[in-house]
């Protein structure tokens, strides 16, 4: 990398706090994602984007903020991309994926508050995540009452606009949502200076779709027997995708998926035909967690799909891009983000039927579902995961876990008696 220290102090992170955190991730990413054997040739771009990724896009950031663009943090994939771009903002998803000043966070936090939201405030505090401090705003939303509160703390030291999400899907909670998009728009017109208009949010409708359309592709691609990708790799391009200007991120993962369907024609992946086919289920996985899946990984299994918010949560259902005029194609926004079903929704059916559906799609010998300690949406509703998943005829492995490595022999011994309990029955 680069010699970025005269732009990290400008932009105002803690060197010598940054720099303890660079000696621990390119190891980690060496043993966990380089280290894997048969990788495409495709990734060497997403590895370059991770090689960089407190450096190069930092400075491209910078570099359009100083000719007058603003950035936008967002922690949800709630948060509608396609208006900031077409008000002149690039969107960042902001770091949240690894323990960092755990004695300060809990000076705000409770000890029991899920892994997530303390890394956030931990990166905040700790002056560690070059995204946080070059945005000019930073967007959260009304999900789990943990992030709820947490905005709260964190407006003491972030510019910080929280979106309302209503909690069922109704038409009156859509009409409210709908609404609630336009306070957005609102709200960063004042941030930017700029008025959205019809031809902007189109392109960026777009612009967006096509980063969907390009990680729909990998998805699809994903569901070749023997698979062809790792569930490592695969997550690393879902997690870069928060990060890396649009356009260019949906080339390259094109030109990997041209990769990709050649190898799948012929017959050529990155593990053996009997490799258990994972699905995994649950909270997001923010970069550099990497936790379960390299657990599973090395356990002698594959996974084949995310059903997570670094996964299809992400990048499922499409803007509607046929609109007359802005108050449709603003409405069709809306409704594509309401699509999502996270776990806080209820009731929230739709996720459950969709987790049965993947589990099939994908041919999946068993479900992994994720929940990070304390985080009662997603904790409580693998009930209703598992039962729906089980009646399929899936197995069904739930992990409860947070960012320390303290429990991974246990979770590892775990996740091998479940691998060995499918190849026995299949
Ligand atoms: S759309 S999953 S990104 S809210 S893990 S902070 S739910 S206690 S992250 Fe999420 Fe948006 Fe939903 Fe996705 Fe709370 Fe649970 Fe913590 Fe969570």
């Amino acid at each position: 990398m680069a010699d970025y220290r005269q732009m990290w102090e400008e932009i105002g992170l803690d060197l010598e706090a940054h720099d303890g955190l660079l000696e621990v991730l390119p190891p980690l990413f060496g043993d966990v994602i380089v280290g894997q054997e048969k990788r495409p040739a495709g990734m060497a771009y997403f590895d370059s984007f991770f090689a960089e990724i407190h450096g190069r896009r930092i400075a491209e950031l910078v570099q359009e903020q100083r000719s007058g663009k603003k950035v936008v943090g967002a922690f949800c994939t709630y948060v509608p991309e396609e208006i900031l771009m077409a008000l002149g903002a690039n969107c960042v998803g902001l770091c949240a994926g690894a323990e960092v000043a755990p004695e300060a966070v809990e000076q705000y936090l409770p000890h029991n508050t899920c892994a997530l939201i303390k890394s956030s405030l931990g990166f905040k505090l700790g002056k560690v995540c070059p995204y946080f401090e070059v945005s000019d705003l930073v967007i959260g939303e009304t999900t789990c009452d943990g992030k709820k509160k947490y905005y709260e703390i964190l407006d003491e030291f972030a510019n910080v606009y929280v979106m309302e999400l209503p909690q069922k899907k109704e038409e009156a909670d859509r009409a409210f949502w709908r609404d609630e998009v336009r306070r957005l728009v609102a709200r960063v017109e004042g941030l930017t200076g700029e008025w959205l208009e019809l031809d902007k949010l189109k392109e960026a409708v777009k612009v967006v779709n096509d980063k969907r359309r390009a990680l729909l592709r990998l998805a699809a691609v994903r569901e070749a027997s023997p698979p062809v990708i790792s569930g490592k790799d695969a997550l690393l391009i879902n997690q870069i995708a928060f990060l890396d200007e649009p356009r260019r991120f949906a080339n390259m993962v094109n030109e990997l998926c041209d990769e990709l369907e050649k190898c799948a024609a012929n017959g050529e992946g990155v593990a053996d035909l009997e490799a258990p086919r994972i699905l995994m289920s649950g909270c997001p996985m923010a970069i550099p967690n990497w936790k379960l899946p390299h657990i599973v990984e090395t356990s002698g299994a594959v996974v084949v799909m995310e059903e997570l918010c670094t996964g299809t949560r992400y990048y499922e259902n499409l803007v509607e891009e046929n609109a007359a005029g802005i108050e449709t194609l603003l409405d069709n926004v809306a409704d594509r983000y309401l699509e999502i079903d996270c776990a806080v929704f209820t009731p929230n059916e739709k996720r459950v039927k969709n987790i049965v559906q993947l589990a099939a799609d994908y041919n999946a010998s068993g479900v992994i579902y994720y929940a990070l300690l304390f985080c009662s949406p997603y904790s409580i509703e693998a009930y209703k995961v598992k039962k729906a998943v089980e009646d399929s005829g899936v197995p069904f492995l739930y992990v409860e876990t947070d960012y320390s490595q303290g429990d991974t022999g246990q979770i590892a011994t775990r996740v091998q008696a479940f691998l060995e309990m499918i190849s026995t029955e299949a």
